[in-house]
């Protein structure tokens, strides 16, 4: 996700940092290539040209030039517009003040509809939410199959029956009444391409379904496409927000970054993956931060949390509060992390991890793993509590005893280190809001 982009803004910046004072010049060349990039990473071109402007206007000014760290505050600033681009607060899926509410999902064919309807009342059931989902689509063949087995695969209860779509979600909000379900959400028929057929049957469902959201769905790979068909059913349907699904495969980010500005409509959950647990909340500031390679720690928490451990994490906490967070601990965690899912991700959330050398992008595997791990079991259990006394030669002995280099030895030093640092860190933030475990829980 946004790898492409991500690497150029990367390296702007920090060609930026390394000149210390900066000039207007120099600032206007940093843009000049932001804008690049931008269109290069497929973002719509009026946005692009908006987003430059408004950059420029800010940074530019004497109190960023001026200042003591001015690239820093170029990155602040980047960072900022980015956040408002993307839609500056978290989108949430409002409740109706009358149960049940009605999520009804629309989207061209294969955008991912009936998965996003089974990732959608996954993540709500987590939220202790009782969802029916109403299989609408008569349109596919195989379609109404295809969420019912999602819903026996999850235990998520799903209402199907013959008719016309109207008919069936008509049926369907009477059982999900009798049933106390707090949520239907409404999965219909896609077409290849924005069609009368497809619009027509959307609007006799809404007037049926009485919709308090609809959510259209649109796979982020298609790019400015994606925009497009976001247009014309704003034009047709009009919608409440959006679901961009197959992010894990689109490097550039196109449409993430133009869609709420083009159509002036939230996205409300990005998807990662095939699976039923790869919906995530969109929040604005954290992909920012992502794409800014300044690291997402706080749904790296969240996703801690999810396969946390209470006794470890207390442990943890106070191993930290004592200073005595070892290499054996950082193995711990590094397993923990392998446990969160696909690790590439989860390591990509650590501020500067896509700094360090073969941790770059998606390449940290288990192998990785394996790798840390062959080092760390080759230290003496001395070494391992107190990594500071491995000196040049011990280095050579565990490379040797590992069959890694010496160099492979003295990152993971670096990394472990840096790790500490960050927990360290953390642990006292939290600390100081007096609120316990926001971290603690994390290992
Ligand atoms: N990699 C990846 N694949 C996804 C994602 N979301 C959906 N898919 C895949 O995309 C394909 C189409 O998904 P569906 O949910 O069936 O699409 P749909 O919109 O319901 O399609 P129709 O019912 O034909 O209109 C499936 O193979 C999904 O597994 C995602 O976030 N990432
Ligand atoms: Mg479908």
């Amino acid at each position: 996700m946004f790898e492409s982009l991500s690497g150029r803004l990367e390296s702007i910046f920090s060609k930026l940092k390394g000149r210390g004072k900066l000039t207007e010049a120099d600032v206007d060349a940093a843009m000049r290539e932001v804008r690049l990039a931008l269109l290069e990473a497929d973002v719509n071109y009026k946005v692009v040209k908006e987003f430059v402007a408004t950059l420029k206007a800010r940074a530019i000014g004497s109190d960023v030039l001026d200042s003591l760290t001015p690239a820093q505050q170029v990155v602040k600033i980047v960072n900022e517009e980015l956040t408002t681009l993307l839609g500056t607060t978290e989108s949430r899926l409002p409740m109706a003040s009358q149960p049940p509410t009605v999520v009804m999902m629309v989207g061209l064919q294969g955008s991912g509809k009936t998965t996003a309807t089974a990732k959608l009342a996954y993540h709500l059931t987590k939220q202790g939410k009782h969802p029916l989902m109403i299989a609408a689509d008569t349109y596919r063949p195989a379609a109404i199959d295809q969420l019912v087995a999602l819903g026996d695969e999850n235990k998520i209860a799903v209402f199907s029956t013959g008719g016309r779509p109207e008919e069936i979600v008509a049926a369907g909000l009477k059982q999900a009444v009798r049933q106390a379900n707090d949520v239907v959400i409404v999965d219909t028929a896609g077409r290849l391409h924005v069609d009368e057929d497809m619009m027509s049957e959307a609007a006799r469902i809404k007037s049926v379904a009485k919709p308090h959201q609809i959510l259209l769905v649109v796979d982020a790979m298609t790019g400015q496409d994606a925009v497009n068909v976001a247009e014309s059913f704003k034009e047709r349907l009009d919608f409440d927000g959006l679901i961009l699904t197959k992010m894990d495969g689109d490097a550039r980010g196109g449409a993430a970054l133009s869609i709420r500005a083009v159509t002036g409509r939230p996205v409300k959950f990005i998807s990662l993956g095939e699976k039923v647990d790869s919906l995530e909340a969109f929040h604005p500031d954290r992909l920012a931060s992502r794409i800014l390679g300044m690291g997402d720690v706080l749904t790296l928490i969240e996703k801690a949390q999810s396969v946390s451990d209470e006794a470890k994490a207390k442990a943890l906490t106070e191993k930290l509060r004592r200073q005595e967070f070892d290499l054996e601990d950082f193995l711990d965690q590094m397993r923990q992390l392998r446990n969160m899912g696909p690790i590439g991700q989860v390591m990509k959330m650590l501020p500067g991890v896509s700094n360090i050398p073969g941790m770059k992008k998606s390449e940290v595997n288990d192998s990785d793993i394996k790798r840390i791990q062959a080092i760390i079991e080759s230290m003496t259990p001395r070494e391992r509590q107190q990594p500071s006394i491995i000196s040049g030669s011990r280095r050579q002995r565990i490379a040797k005893g590992s069959g890694t280099s010496v160099t492979e030895v003295n990152q993971l030093l670096k990394q472990f280190e840096q790790t500490k640092k960050l927990l360290k860190s953390m642990t006292q933030m939290t600390g100081k809001r007096g609120r316990r475990g926001m971290f603690g829980n994390m290992f």
